[in-house]
């Protein structure tokens, strides 16, 4: 019976489930062959670590190995495929090494298949901050039209993930919403590629940020990822797409906070600074450990890889 032992924790509510560093060895590669190795020839144990009985499609994974241009190798997966960044996934994976006694009270540097990041777990607060990659908009404004007759706009920005987000939603960003929320944003994406919008170089579009403003400098979104769950946290990655934007609109300065909150009310704050056309997001947050376990693969089980999610959209 095969045996994986994970950390799993959360940041702002979303889980992270980090298999411990040393169980699984991928061919030495570079790290975009290396992802797509893990993604194919372990599709079936990607799938029972972030699927049901074992998990659920919200809990993004993360495989810790090493690397030469950084302290770690890191890989993001979930439900359906590979994650490019993942913000709330880095913290939690902080959150973990600090808990299996690594020195997290200094700069360490991950490389992952977007670029290199970094990030510092402050010992008495407990506070994460991360540093991103290269954050940018690529188009502003861009009009939506859905199959429901309704249009809407908005900007398309690179975060680690590229993100469309949608400021005239017309709905309400509260927890009551959910239902009609991921009805729309799924409807979104669904159109996004029906009409072929894309980020650059026609990459696809894989997160919705629906998105609100609740103060000055503060905001709430909802965001559906690519697994067709939605983000309990308030998504790094989408978060540093909103700096892109913001940024570019000349409504937040480099070193001024934003506060980002989620759908679940948990928040980040994230500040940037530029970089040329670019920004550089930092974006703190807090993650918990929830559980160190051993799963256990018994291949008599029909369900030992999981209860398979469909990989399209309905
Ligand atoms: O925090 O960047 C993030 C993220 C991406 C998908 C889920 N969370």
């Amino acid at each position: 019976m095969e045996r994986i032992r994970v950390i799993d924790s959360h940041t702002g509510g979303e889980p992270t489930r980090v298999i411990v560093p040393g169980q699984i060895d991928l061919p030495e590669m570079p790290i975009v062959e290396q992802a797509d190795y893990w993604n194919t020839h372990h599709a079936n144990l990607r799938g029972a670590l972030c699927n049901e009985p074992y998990g659920s499609d919200i809990i993004v994974g993360a495989w810790l190995g090493p690397s030469e241009v950084a302290d770690y190798r890191l890989i993001f997966f979930n439900n359906v495929g590979l994650i490019g960044m993942c913000g709330h996934g880095l913290i939690g994976v902080m959150e973990t090494l600090s808990f299996l006694g690594e020195d997290v009270n200094r700069s360490v540097t991950f490389e992952t298949r977007k670029g290199v990041v970094s990030a510092k777990r402050d010992a008495e607060t407990a506070l994460t901050t991360i540093q991103n990659v290269a954050s940018y908009r690529y188009r502003k404004e861009v009009p939506v039209r859905l199959a429901t007759g309704q249009s809407v706009t908005g900007d398309i920005a690179y975060g680690g993930n590229w993100f469309f987000l949608c400021e005239d939603h017309r709905l309400e960003l509260a927890y009551a919403n959910i239902p009609q929320l991921m009805q729309l944003s799924v409807e979104i994406r669904r159109s996004l590629e029906s009409q072929g919008i894309t980020g650059e170089n026609g990459a696809q579009i894989d997160h919705i940020e629906l998105t609100q403003t609740v103060a000055d400098h503060h905001g709430r979104n909802f965001v559906l990822c690519p697994g067709l769950a939605y983000d309990r946290s308030p998504c790094g990655t989408g978060t540093s797409a909103k700096l892109a934007s913001l940024a570019e609109e000349g409504k937040l300065s480099p070193g001024e906070t934003w506060v980002q909150e989620s759908i679940t009310g948990s928040q980040f704050e994230a500040r940037y600074q530029p970089d040329g056309e670019l920004v550089i997001p930092h974006i703190s947050g807090r993650a918990f450990v929830t559980a160190e376990s051993e799963l256990y693969f018994n291949n008599r089980d029909p369900f030992h890889r999981g209860i398979p999610q469909a990989e399209n959209l309905p």
